[in-house]
């Protein structure tokens, strides 16, 4: 028979936990109970599963009691705090947040890439950031045919990824300025830091905080996690990450280096075509590349205007794009729940 799981969503209210709802209830997993957890804010309100109302309860240790799978997503603070809660109580966290991903113990999955990271798991595994998910989706294939040394990559990164305050922040600006009425920035880019700027038909080179290199903290996340996650520290990696106007989808210019010199285009091209959750998109005479607006609701990661670099001969461009909440998030915690499951590793 097959075993069925409580279930236990943390931050269940917000932009990554209702699509979390969403993934699990078409998931390859049997769901017994299903616990949705938030703030004191959401406490009392519902949210729908299988079309049943459930009570949205505060998250605390006691919520853990009798769960088997614990998706955390409601900022590193509480992950630090109530994930081990979660553990203690016998559940096995899939965390969200950058709280534990650089710990030794505690295993950052892409299922693509490394699900064999799994079966060393402690009781916390962590998801990595958004925009390494899906470059190290795309990256993996080629590492694994032709070696990779060195990786340079500029995102394009969606508000949805700074949650719904940053969403609603976005869609009343852009009104204001269409309306030609005053606004005050109040979330973007960091709704913690010191200043606050447009982001309504506007660009801004930050993302998180600076830390003291100049990098700012999602660029060291995708230079860090990268490494752990190819099991690779040689690996040469440089990140600037951008947020652009856009509701939904990260896209990201990857240059990339591999060991091997004059590989072709057409060869590369050959080894995405049959790469798990990855979908070439790269046809200039017809004008196909990857767009965010087309790469929203789909879980894959797609990848074009793959273009060999014209001076370094082991060196490629490429353009790829993905639904952050999906595959970034969302989708990329209830897969590992159906790796370990598959893996009959919990
Ligand atoms: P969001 O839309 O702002 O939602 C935040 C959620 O956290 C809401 O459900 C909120 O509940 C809940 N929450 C806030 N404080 C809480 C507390 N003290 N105790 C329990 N629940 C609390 O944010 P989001 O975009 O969904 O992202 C949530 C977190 O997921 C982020 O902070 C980040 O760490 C992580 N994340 C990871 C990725 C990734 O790349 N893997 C991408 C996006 C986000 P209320 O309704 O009660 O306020
Ligand atoms: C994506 O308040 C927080 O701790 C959340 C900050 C955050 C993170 C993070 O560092 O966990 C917002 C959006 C992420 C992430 O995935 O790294």
């Amino acid at each position: 028979m097959t075993k069925s799981y409580h279930v236990a969503v943390v931050g269940a209210t917000g932009a990554v936990g209702t699509q979390m709802i969403e993934l699990l209830e078409e998931a390859d997993i049997k769901i017994k109970q299903i616990s949705l957890l938030s703030s004191a804010r959401s406490a009392g309100k519902k949210l729908t599963f299988h079309g049943k109302e459930i009570v949205i309860q505060e998250a605390t240790p006691e919520s853990f009691a009798g769960v088997d799978i614990a998706l955390f997503s409601a900022g590193g603070s509480v992950s630090k705090v109530l994930a081990p809660e979660a553990s203690k109580r016998g559940a096995v966290v899939i965390d969200n947040t950058s709280a534990f991903r650089m710990d030794t113990d505690v295993p950052l999955v892409v299922p693509e890439v490394n699900e064999h990271a799994l079966k060393k798991h402690k009781g916390i595994i962590a998801n990595p950031n958004c925009s390494t998910i899906q470059m190290v989706a795309a990256l993996e294939p080629i590492r694994q045919a032709f070696g990779l040394k060195r990786i340079i990559v500029s995102t394009y990164q969606a508000v949805s990824g700074s949650g719904l305050n940053a969403i609603n922040e976005l869609k009343e600006q852009s009104q204001a300025i269409l309306d030609q009425k005053s606004f005050t920035p109040e979330v973007m880019p960091v709704k913690s830091d010191q200043k606050h700027y447009q982001i309504a038909f506007n660009a801004l080179p930050q993302i998180d905080v600076f830390t003291e290199n100049g990098y700012t903290y999602e660029e060291m996340k995708m230079i860090n996690e990268t490494k752990k996650i190819m099991e690779d520290d040689s690996i040469q990696v440089a990140a600037t990450c951008v947020r652009v106007p856009v509701i939904t989808g990260h896209a990201e210019s990857v240059y990339f280096e591999i060991d091997q010199s004059h590989v072709k285009v057409k060869e590369i091209q050959a080894v995405l075509k049959n790469a798990p959750g990855v979908i070439l998109q790269d046809d200039p005479k017809t004008q196909l590349y990857p767009q965010q607006a087309t790469a929203v609701g789909k879980k894959e990661v797609f990848i074009g205007r793959i273009r060999a670099d014209l001076d370094c001969t082991n060196g490629f461009h490429s353009w790829i794009v993905s639904d952050n909440l999906l595959k970034g998030a969302a989708w990329n915690s209830v897969q590992i729940a159906e790796s370990l499951i598959k893996l009959n590793i919990i």
